[in-house]
């Protein structure tokens, strides 16, 4: 039924089980709603209205999951209208129809479940409406199905954020009737339908309108939800569009509020953040896959983990596992620094649990995974540990040579190092095979990109194993090659380079800020530093430049570091702070110093345009990523743009570095990037591969890693 599946196998099947028609959709992997699925829908729920012998219905999915949405793939391309909708039929239909739900009911999966008669759902099953997250609104009647269901706002709180609700609130709020066990959800569901058949009028959500009457009490609730998004959706219209539709509902009959609905769905479709935010949605797929790893490779394990070194890295670490229910023990020579580890894990999750994000209970039983032990000794057995110590290589050194003494054969050995050469980290072991890098990000329980880099001589399933072990504490894993940087720092340190060069050349840290701000960052570059610390890129500097007599320093920036102004924690940075408050003040006091090391430096300045400093900070990293992937340390593009979406703050509806350079167009940033070539020199020398790229009129997104294997 509804077009072939996978050889012969129907998308959608039919059958009839004491009384009741069951409708199961099977298109692996998540069911989403090709025209084939939504055609073997209509059928089967025609079919079933016909037979006498059918008194209710069940729409439920195979494999697992309910319906993960409309087929994104399809979105954007012509497509055929349906002869009729899944969501009209269902709801129209005279025999009540019940949606039973396991896995993920989202977006159309939604729809057409709110469009059943009845819902119910197991206890692990999350539902929600996602469409804003790609840039789109709900388009199958979502927007004005689910307010009549549950309420203006919880509707408005759900469509607007896109978040996954839990079987558990979705039943509170009303979305779901009954949550069932779920050890045979087929009986399950026959046995609610059986219940419900006789019952008459078949609740309709579309009929329903007691809810709507919210909007009388608080007329000014869509206002203030504009505001509350303003900061965090600027820029973007899906959000607001959803907001619109939502407030048609309240206000408008059903069929009036289903007619603006579509309009906004269509004026959405194609716009430029719909297409960046489908693109970063399966970029986030892609970056997982590692080509050359067999599928069936057998992969260890990882039941028990260890973090050496109890600092802030690696503390965040920890509660990484702890966060996904793995058992991890803190390891770290020093009683005091241990203890400190400790209470400053506590504190963050204290933190959590103060402002609301997180239960009591839930901390204590995170806290109870996480085990302090003082020597290596006690690690011994761990499947896998994560080195976490300072950024010095005889430091990593030394503790990979106590690992290589005491860990049993089999575990795997991974270092969080930011830049440095796993070769020599793993040369310091007789395993070198089973060591590869892990770079989290700070702080490392909160942020999502996992770079996992492969030494020369790591093994298969040493660097298979890190990019599975990245999923399972929740990030996103993404391979990087051996070299300074790796990818994501290697592809930012040139912004960081511009970003300073250009002060000492006449912008303002105030100005470049609110260029990145209006760009889309949530806070710009010079705040950025304030808040993790002027004194980190000031050691790292000192150290390239000992190693390096050409490398270019940043007098400014040391200046200030020299002046004790190391950001919030002084209360003075590149801007000033007042006591307990972390708003940035500009500082006439930096202005002065920023004059004074010009001065003495030579440095000519002048007024610099807003999509100069744009396009100097982010054109220097499309350069760089370019050089990464003509090295073959990258794998896509697409990784580069998912690392910075994730790691760096890169405005998500504008796709990521390199996709945004796409809609500048690559021949247009060759062209400025040699000219600034000419202007600066060396450090401007552009890509060959960008240059291959703008004179073929390619596209930068879809460039491959020149992998040398
Ligand atoms: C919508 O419904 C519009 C409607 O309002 C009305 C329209 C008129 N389409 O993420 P995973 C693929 S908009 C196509 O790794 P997980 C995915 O690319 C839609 N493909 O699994 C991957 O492929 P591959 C609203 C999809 O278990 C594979 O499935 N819905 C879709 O970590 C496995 O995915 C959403 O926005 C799709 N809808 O997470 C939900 N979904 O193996 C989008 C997945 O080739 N989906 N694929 O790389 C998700 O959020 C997650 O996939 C989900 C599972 C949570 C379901």
């Amino acid at each position: 039924m509804g077009g072939d599946g996978q050889g012969d196998k129907p998308l959608v099947r039919f059958e009839v089980d004491d009384g009741i028609g069951i409708i199961t959709i099977d298109n692996p992997p998540v069911n989403a709603l090709a025209p084939g699925v939504r055609d073997g829908i209509l059928e089967a729920i025609e079919k079933g209205e016909a037979d006498p012998a059918v008194k209710g219905m069940v729409l439920m999915g195979a494999g697992r999951s309910f319906i993960a949405g409309a087929d994104i793939r399809a979105f954007g391309k012509p497509r055929p209208a349906p002869r009729r909708l899944t969501y009209e039929a269902l709801d129209g239909a005279n025999k009540p129809v019940v949606a039973a739900i396991h896995g993920y009911a989202l977006g159309g999966g939604l729809e057409n479940a709110l469009a059943c008669h009845y819902r119910i759902a197991v206890p692990s099953a999350k539902v929600g409406l996602p469409e804003v997250l790609i840039g789109i609104l709900p388009g199958g009647g979502g927007t004005q199905r689910l307010p009549r269901l549950i309420g203006l706002k919880a509707a408005m709180d759900m469509i607007v954020s896109g978040r996954h609700v839990p079987a558990e609130e979705a039943k509170e709020l009303g979305i779901i009737d009954a949550i069932v066990p779920g050890k045979d959800l087929r009986q399950e569901a026959i046995a609610f339908a059986k219940e419900v058949v006789g019952k008459r009028p078949l609740p309709r959500v579309r009929d329903m309108s007691a809810k709507l009457a919210e909007a009388k009490a608080d007329p000014g609730m869509f206002e203030a939800m504009r505001k509350s998004i303003a900061r965090k959706a600027r820029n973007q219209k899906a959000p607001y569009h959803c907001i619109a539709c939502i407030e048609a509902a309240a206000s408008k009959p059903f069929e009036e509020g289903i007619a603006i609905e579509r309009r906004l769905f269509a004026e959405l479709e194609n716009s430029d953040e719909a297409k960046a935010l489908r693109y970063a949605f399966f970029a986030e797929r892609e970056v997982a896959k590692v080509p050359w790893l067999p599928k069936d490779l057998a992969l260890p394990q990882i039941k028990t983990a260890a973090v050496v070194g109890a600092g802030t890295m690696g503390g965040g670490i920890a509660m990484s596992f702890a966060d996904f229910g793995f058992p991890v023990k803190l390891v770290d020579a020093s009683p005091e620094v241990l203890a400190k580890g400790m209470d400053r894990i506590r504190n963050t999750y204290a933190m959590s649990v103060k402002r609301g994000s997180l239960a009591q209970a839930e901390m204590d039983k995170r806290l109870a995974l996480i085990e302090p032990v003082e020597s290596y000794e006690e690690i011994a057995d761990c499947d896998a540990v994560i080195e976490a110590v300072f950024e010095r290589m005889p430091v990593k050194k030394e503790v990979f040579a106590k690992l290589d003494a005491v860990m049993k054969p089999a575990a795997l050995l991974y270092s969080n190092t930011s830049a440095l050469d796993i070769d020599e980290i793993a040369s310091a072991t007789k395993r070198p095979q089973s060591v590869a890098g892990t770079h989290f990000f700070v702080p490392a329980n909160v942020m999502k990109t996992f770079e996992v880099v492969e030494g020369s001589k790591t093994s298969p399933v040493t660097l298979a194993a890190a990019m599975k072990l990245g999923r399972d504490i929740g990030k996103i894993s993404a391979y990087a090659g051996n070299c300074d940087g790796f990818v994501a720092n290697r592809s930012r340190i040139p912004f960081n380079l511009e970003q300073g060069l250009m002060i000492e050349e006449g912008a303002l840290p105030e100005q470049v800020d609110k260029v990145m701000v209006d760009f889309g960052y949530p806070v710009g570059p010079f705040t950025v530093n304030d808040m993790s610390g002027l004194d980190i890129s000031y050691d790292t500097r000192k150290r390239r430049a000992a190693a390096d007599p050409t490398y270019r320093g940043l007098p400014i920036t040391d200046r200030l570091v020299e002046l004790g102004r190391l950001g919030q924690k002084t209360g003075k940075g590149w801007y000033r702070y007042e006591k307990g408050d972390r708003t940035p003040i500009v500082d006439p006091e930096v202005h002065a110093i920023i004059a004074q090391v010009a001065d003495e430096k030579g440095f000519q300045r002048r007024t610099f345009s807003d999509e100069e400093v744009l396009r100097r900070l982010l054109f220097s990293s499309v350069n760089e990523a370019c050089k990464i992937l003509e090295e073959g340390k990258a794998i896509r593009a697409s990784d580069i743009d998912v690392m910075w979406l994730n790691g760096f703050g890169f405005p998500r509806y504008r796709g990521g570095l390199m996709y945004w350079a796409d809609t500048i167009g690559a021949r247009e940033v060759y062209n400025q990037i040699a000219s600034w070539h000419q202007r600066y020199g060396a450090r401007w020398r552009p890509s060959d591969l960008l240059r291959e790229i703008a004179e073929s009129g390619g596209l930068l997104r879809q460039v491959e890693g020149r992998m040398r294997r």
